[in-house]
């Protein structure tokens, strides 16, 4: 494609004491983010959840090459089916596959096979990265830093849902290749995430854990 520049649109002109402002209030309200494995099944409308993934794909990407797709799923009889195979994907990975050592580090999060959540939760968001891409001749196009993207886009995508209101749960079972044939992608597709979300349910309790503090994540050299 030809190169093309134009100006920098909506070019932000605030104070310093404005952006002082605004991270500390940023990181306020993010702090609260938390991830909820008890949701109710009040619903919630698709416009918020297709203005989420519309913020979620405004993510940086490899040489602009927006290597993901979003596949969201309110109808019952979907969910019922990926929770069925969850569920079994599950029951190998804590009965067999799971070294002690991984059970041991999920042991405070009180984990286990039973996936209620994705069938009581209003949406599920599956998340799918392009390994390569397809242009109009049907030819593959090779995508450039895939996971790093769709990293980023999911991260975005989580931040929006929390700001609109809603509870997540990034959900992982693994393998995943029961959603790429529930949810018909095609091969150059893997699926890399599946967001739960929706409200929490009445009473919800989440683990008592702590993050690290700014010392223990960051360094800096001024
Ligand atoms: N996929 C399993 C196990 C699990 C793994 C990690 I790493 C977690 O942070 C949480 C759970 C499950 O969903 O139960």
């Amino acid at each position: 494609m030809m190169k093309e520049f134009i100006p920098l649109p909506h070019i932000r002109t605030l104070t310093e004491q404005q952006m002082q402002k605004r991270a500390q209030e940023f990181n306020v309200q993010i702090q609260k983010r938390r991830t909820v494995r008890d949701f109710s099944d009040r619903p919630v409308d698709k416009g918020i959840i297709e203005n989420c993934i519309k913020a979620a794909a405004s993510a940086p990407s490899g040489a602009h090459q927006q290597p993901w797709h979003f596949v969201a799923v309110s109808n019952q009889d979907i969910k019922s089916k990926i929770r069925r195979a969850a569920e079994d994907e599950e029951k190998e990975f804590y009965q067999r596959r799971a070294s002690e050592e991984w059970l041991k580090a999920l042991e405070p999060l009180g984990t286990n096979t039973s996936k209620p959540f994705l069938e009581e939760a209003p949406w599920l968001i599956a998340v799918f990265a392009q390994r390569y891409g397809i242009d109009v001749q049907g030819n593959r196009v090779k995508h450039y830093y895939t996971p790093e993207s769709v990293g980023i886009a999911c991260g975005m995508l989580i931040t929006a849902l929390h700001t609109s209101g809603l509870a997540t749960l990034t959900h992982t079972p693994s393998p995943m290749g029961f959603l790429k044939k529930i949810l018909k992608r095609p091969d150059n597709e893997r699926p890399y995430l599946l967001v739960v979300c929706g409200h929490p349910k009445e009473g919800a309790q989440v683990p008592n854990i702590k993050r690290k503090e700014l010392n223990d994540i960051a360094s800096f050299f001024t």
